[in-house]
């Protein structure tokens, strides 16, 4: 069976890190999982040096402050490079992702090199947003793929599985991006490379416990990448 890394960035997600790890590794693919951690204050890390600790396939990265969901996940791409995972998976910590979705990841990863856990196949498919969240991404995600030229409907997913290899074709210390960006950026170069990807149908749900870490500046940042990306984008890879 193929080695899967699961990455979970964390931050301040005491309510939810041990049923999201419980959940990751009853899965009959037997994953393992790196948390990469941000300095949380809430009791995180404890949870997470006690489990650690007990499984050998908890694996943490402990950052001393909050460097950003991209530059998390870079640290775990990175991790994945090193121990040799043929696959890798992003999946926040909150448990607005099924884990049990990883499975129909695997299995798209046989045929595609990247695989688009998506809000957006089939109509909408997102619980407990207000409006006004929905409205956000929902149109924040059509302008980016008008804008950028590429045809996945949930650019902003941050729910994504990848054949290791193809992320060691990217620069991905030139990635700058936060957040949506990040998002967004990452699946443009992919993309732009060539690689094939698959966007399957998940559910969204918002989370119950703990707060979002999205902030306004995040969402603007995203906002000009897109442009950047749709003009000068025309000229580099
Ligand atoms: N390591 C790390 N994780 C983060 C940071 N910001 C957010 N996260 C995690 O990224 C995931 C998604 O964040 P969330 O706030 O739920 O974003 P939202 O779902 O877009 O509202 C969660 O697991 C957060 O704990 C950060 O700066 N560093
Ligand atoms: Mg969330």
């Amino acid at each position: 069976m193929p080695k899967g890394l699961v990455i979970i960035p964390t931050y301040n997600e005491v309510e939810n890190i041990a049923q999201v790890i419980k959940l990751t590794l009853d899965l009959p693919e037997q994953f393992d999982i790196l948390v990469v951690d941000d300095n949380s204050t809430d009791g995180t890390r404890e949870i997470l040096e006690q489990m650690s600790a007990e499984n050998p396939r908890i694996h943490t990265i402990f950052r001393s402050k909050k460097l950003g969901l991209g530059t998390a996940y870079i640290v775990g791409f990175k991790y994945a490079f090193k121990h040799n995972f043929q696959y890798v998976f992003e999946m926040d910590a909150d448990l607005s992702h099924d884990p049990k979705d990883l499975t129909r990841f695997v299995s798209a990863l046989k045929e595609h090199d990247f695989v688009v856990g998506s809000r957006y196949v089939k109509g909408v498919s997102v619980i407990n947003w207000p409006m006004s969240r929905l409205l956000l991404s929902y149109f924040a995600n059509l302008y980016a793929r008008f804008v950028t030229g590429v045809p996945i409907k949930d650019l902003t997913s941050g729910f994504v599985g990848y054949r290791t290899e193809i992320l060691k074709k990217i620069d991905l210390d030139r990635i700058k991006t936060d957040g949506y960006g990040f998002q967004i950026e990452i699946k443009y170069k992919l993309y732009r490379q060539g690689f094939r990807f698959s966007e399957i149908p998940i559910i969204f749900i918002e989370r119950r416990s703990g707060h979002s870490k999205m902030s306004k500046g995040i969402i603007w940042q995203a906002f000009w990448l897109v442009w950047k990306l749709g003009i000068f984008g025309i000229f580099s890879k």
